[in-house]
């Protein structure tokens, strides 16, 4: 019964050893995080912005479409093999295509941009806006 018990310390104490390397790595990895998530933020709201994340996947934009709050950043991530675009607007056609952002998104590269009004932001892919690839950003205040 006592070598029972013995064993039993044992085993918490090499647990309780491996759980505190595992917090230690998350104490580590936390405090940088959040100290450039804060910078990246106080410009527009005193470090309570947020990121978003859409992939670019399968010719689709996932998820299509997405809410935030004004002042939060949204990345796009390239999953697929092939380039895309991130463009501001309905459409190729519109006159208003790409005046807020336009850009190239290579095979897994990422494109971060920061909305800072409120409104429905409509964007596509120019090259695949043919096969229904495209976004919403909803931003609220
Ligand atoms: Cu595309």
């Amino acid at each position: 019964m006592r070598k029972l018990a013995g064993l039993a310390v044992i085993l918490m104490a090499v647990g309780g050893a491996v759980g505190c390397s595992n917090n230690e790595n998350k104490v580590d990895a936390n405090p940088a995080a959040i100290d450039a998530h804060l910078a990246d933020g106080a410009l527009f709201d005193g470090g309570i912005s947020a990121n978003h994340s859409v992939s670019a996947m399968n010719l689709m934009f996932m998820p299509g479409t997405m809410t935030i709050r004004v002042g939060d950043t949204v990345t796009w991530t390239n999953m697929d093999a092939v380039l895309h675009t991130v463009t501001s607007g309905t459409g190729s056609t519109s006159p208003t295509a790409g005046q807020l952002f336009d850009h190239q998104l290579a095979p897994g590269t990422t494109f971060t941009f920061r909305f800072t009004q409120t409104g429905s932001f409509r964007y596509f892919c120019r090259i695949h806006e043919f096969l229904g690839m495209r976004g919403t950003i909803n931003v609220t205040p």
